[in-house]
C-alpha cells in the first residue's frame, strides 16, 4: 500500500487541512509501513505560484508548512517527506500527461471557475494546468491511495481518468493498473476521513473551511490558541432552536460543530451526539468542541515551537526526503518515456523498466 499525498504551502494551515488531510497522513505512514510498503507527503511549492505571491514569503511558510507536518508526527524515518520543486520529475510527468488530458476539461473544473474568477488581474496557464501537476505528483509514485479531503474528489477522478489514458493509449500490455492488476501508472484510490471530510467555515457552515475563500472569524488555524480560540468557537453561527441533533441540510452550523467534536475526540457522530445529552444549550455544544479541538492540537503547537525556528533542520529533512523521492519517481519517469517513445530509447540508455 503506497500513500501519497500533497499540501500547500500557502497561508496558515486550518483546522479543515488538519482534519481532512494532514492527521490521515500521520495515520498513512503508520498504515503504509505496516504493508511494507512507503508513504510520500509533499509540500507543494509549485502548486503556490500559480497565484499571485510573494517568492520571500512563499519560503517562509513552506518551512511553516514543513515544521506543521513534522509537530502533527510525519517522521521522516517513517516516511518520505519532502518539498515538490526538488523532484523535476514532477514537473516533466505533468507535461506528458497533458497530452490525454482534454483542456475544455481543466476550464470546468470547480476549483479552476473559483479561484480564477477571484482573481483581480492576471488568470495564470498554471492555474488552469493545476489539476494535471496534481496529477502528476501521485502517478509518479504508483500511489495506490491519496489521502485528502472531499473537497478534491473532482481532481481525483481527473488523475484517475488520465493514469487509465495513458494506460490505455501507450501500454495496454502492461495491464489497466487497477482492479489489483499492474500497469504503467496505477489508478489511484482517493482517502477521505469518515468524520471531517469536509470541515465548514464556523461563521458561514454552508462554505467549507477554506484557505482563501473563508471569513476570517470562522476558520480556525491549528495554531489559534487561548482567546483567539475560544471566541471563534463562543462566535460560531448555529441556529435558532436549541435541540442537538445531526443534520447536515437542516442544521449545518450544529452538525459542523458535532463533526469537529467527534473528529477531535475520534469518537463517532452518534456518541458526540450522544456525549452532547444532557448540554444546556448550543453553548455546551461549543465549548465541547472548543475543548476538544484544543487538547487535540497543543502538543502539535508546542511541538511546533521547537521545530519552526530551526531551518537548516527542516531544509536537512527536506533533503533526505528529496533524494528518496526523486529515486522512485525516476523509474516511473523512465517507463513513460519508453512507453510514450519519448528519449533516448532504453535499448541505448540501458536503463531497466522500473529501476
Ligand atoms: N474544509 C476542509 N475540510 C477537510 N479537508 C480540507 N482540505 C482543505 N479544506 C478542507 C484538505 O486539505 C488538504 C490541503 O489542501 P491544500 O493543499 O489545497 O491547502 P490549502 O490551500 O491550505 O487548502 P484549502 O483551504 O483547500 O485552500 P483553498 O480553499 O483556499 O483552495 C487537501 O487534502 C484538502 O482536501
Amino acid at each position: 500500500m503506497r500513500i501519497f499525498s500533497g499540501i500547500q504551502p500557502t497561508g496558515k494551515k486550518h483546522l479543515g487541512n488538519y482534519i481532512g488531510a494532514i492527521r490521515q497522513y500521520v495515520d498513512g505512514q503508520e498504515r503504509a509501513a505496516a504493508s511494507g510498503d512507503e508513504s510520500l507527503f509533499c509540500v507543494v511549492d509549485l502548486h503556490a505560484v500559480t497565484v499571485a505571491y510573494d517568492p520571500a514569503e512563499l519560503r517562509e511558510r513552506l518551512y511553516d508548512t514543513t515544521a506543521v507536518l513534522l509537530a502533527a508526527g510525519l517522521d521522516p524515518s517513517k516516511c518520505v517527506l519532502f518539498r515538490q520543486s526538488d523532484v523535476p520529475a514532477h514537473t516533466e510527468l505533468s507535461w506528458l500527461l497533458s497530452s490525454v488530458v482534454p483542456n475544455g476539461r481543466l476550464s470546468r473544473m470547480h476549483q479552476f471557475r473559483d479561484k480564477s474568477g477571484a482573481q483581480r488581474e492576471l488568470v495564470s496557464s498554471g492555474l488552469l494546468f493545476y489539476p494535471v501537476l496534481m496529477a502528476a505528483d501521485v502517478l509518479a509514485y504508483r500511489a495506490d491511495e491519496v489521502p485528502v479531503g472531499e473537497d478534491q474528489r473532482e481532481h481525483l477522478e481527473l488523475m484517475r481518468d488520465a493514469a487509465r489514458d495513458i494506460n490505455r493509449r501507450f501500454a495496454p500490455e502492461l495491464g489497466p493498473g487497477e482492479g489489483g492488476k499492474p500497469g504503467l501508472l496505477m489508478v489511484p484510490e482517493q482517502r477521505t476521513p469518515e468524520v471531517g471530510a469536509r470541515v465548514m467555515d464556523l461563521q458561514d457552515p454552508t462554505r467549507k473551511m477554506s484557505t482563501t475563500g473563508g471569513s476570517v472569524e470562522g476558520t480556525v488555524y491549528v495554531l489559534d490558541e487561548g482567546k483567539a480560540l475560544e471566541k471563534k468557537f463562543k462566535r460560531a453561527v448555529t441556529d435558532s432552536e436549541t435541540e442537538i441533533r445531526y443534520d447536515r441540510a437542516e442544521k449545518p452550523g450544529v452538525s459542523n460543530l458535532l463533526e469537529i467534536l467527534a473528529a477531535s475526540k475520534r469518537i463517532s457522530i452518534d456518541e458526540a451526539v450522544a456525549s452532547m445529552a444532557d448540554a444546556r444549550g448550543y453553548g455546551d455544544l461549543k465549548m465541547a468542541a472548543l475543548t476538544a479541538v484544543d487538547e487535540e492540537l497543543a502538543p502539535l503547537r508546542e511541538r511546533y515551537a521547537e521545530l519552526r525556528p530551526d531551518v537548516a533542520a527542516l531544509e536537512a529533512a527536506l533533503a533526505q526526503g528529496a533524494a528518496r523521492a526523486t529515486e522512485l519517481a525516476a523509474g516511473t519517469l523512465a517507463d513513460v518515456r519508453e512507453a510514450m517513445g519519448v528519449g533516448v530509447p532504453r535499448a541505448f540508455s540501458g536503463a531497466r523498466p522500473g529501476a
